[in-house]
């Protein structure tokens, strides 16, 4: 029979979710997963998430590969298909309903909304170098349009983990970015020693961006939620965007809030179900 999958994407983000409920040890390795995610000979995905029981308060624990089988902290477009699996899971259609997620990037808590969308509480970014880890300033510094070199080019890049890292540079054009050509000289620039995911950033007006992303482990994707919520971050750090701001990514848009009143950014978006099967 294989492995029971059920295949989701968020703004074509596009994740094998797997029902790991029963245990506390993902049922998965990640070399399985490098193969589960392959476009040719695999069931094609950019990560495999995982629901695993709770700890302590929260009702269940995420955890994530990428393509590469690497392990990220967090995954927002992953979180919003994972609530979504699990209301799919617990036969729950309810709206408004919040889930208490555990993550390597501490408690997440994505809500059903009434219009199929689910709204996360994505928590507070941390700003400071030693944070997102960069060594481009001083640990105990923001990163606020720093120069870095990269392909005979000086770039001015902002640095946010949202639980992850991103590297943000403002573009005038965002599609004129050579993303394959530069995207992997980003992550594995060795002043990001956990490597980095590296968003470009065209402000159309402050309250609207259009972000194209290299992601660290899965390359170019059509989404990325933790990237752009670090993306409106930055530019309320440069003085480019209002707090609540639409990003459009190739994958479609979300909407993102960076909260004056608990610093904590919100993020809204899509999550759907694709298809489900046995793997192997
Ligand atoms: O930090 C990383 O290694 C990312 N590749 C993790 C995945 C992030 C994701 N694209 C998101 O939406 O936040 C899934």
């Amino acid at each position: 029979m294989g492995i029971q999958f059920s295949k989701y994407q968020g703004l074509g983000n596009d994740f094998i979710l797997i029902d790991n409920r029963h245990t506390t040890q993902a049922i998965i390795t990640p070399e399985q997963a490098v193969a589960m995610c392959d476009r040719h000979f695999g069931i094609g995905a950019d990560g495999v998430i995982f629901v695993l029981p709770g700890e302590e308060d929260t009702d269940y624990t995420m955890r994530i590969y990428n393509s590469d089988g690497s392990e990220p902290e967090m995954c927002g477009n992953g979180i919003r298909c994972l609530a979504k699996f699990i209301a799919d899971l617990e036969g729950i259609g309810e709206v408004n309903k919040t889930y208490r997620i555990q993550t390597l990037a501490g408690v997440i808590t994505p809500q059903l909304q009434g219009n199929g969308k689910v709204k996360v509480d994505m928590g507070q970014p941390q700003l400071t170098a030693q944070e997102i880890p960069t060594t481009l300033t001083d640990g105990s510094e923001k990163v606020i349009a720093q120069s870095l070199e990269i392909a005979d080019k000086t770039w001015l890049v902002t640095c946010v983990s949202m639980g992850n890292p991103h590297c943000i540079t403002f573009v005038s054009d965002a599609c004129a970015v050579p993303l394959e050509q530069i995207g992997l000289l980003f992550e594995h620039h060795p002043v990001f020693p956990q490597r980095t995911n590296t968003e470009f950033i065209q402000v159309v007006k402050p309250d609207y961006i259009k972000m194209r992303v290299w992601e660290r482990g899965a390359g170019i994707t059509l989404a990325c939620g933790t990237g752009a919520c670090a993306s409106v971050v930055a530019g309320v750090l440069n003085g480019k965007c209002d707090r609540t701001c639409t990003v459009e990514l190739p994958g479609g848009c979300l909407k993102i809030e960076w909260s004056e009143a608990d610093n904590r950014v919100y993020m809204t978006g899509s999550a759907e179900p694709v298809f489900t099967g046995y793997y192997g």
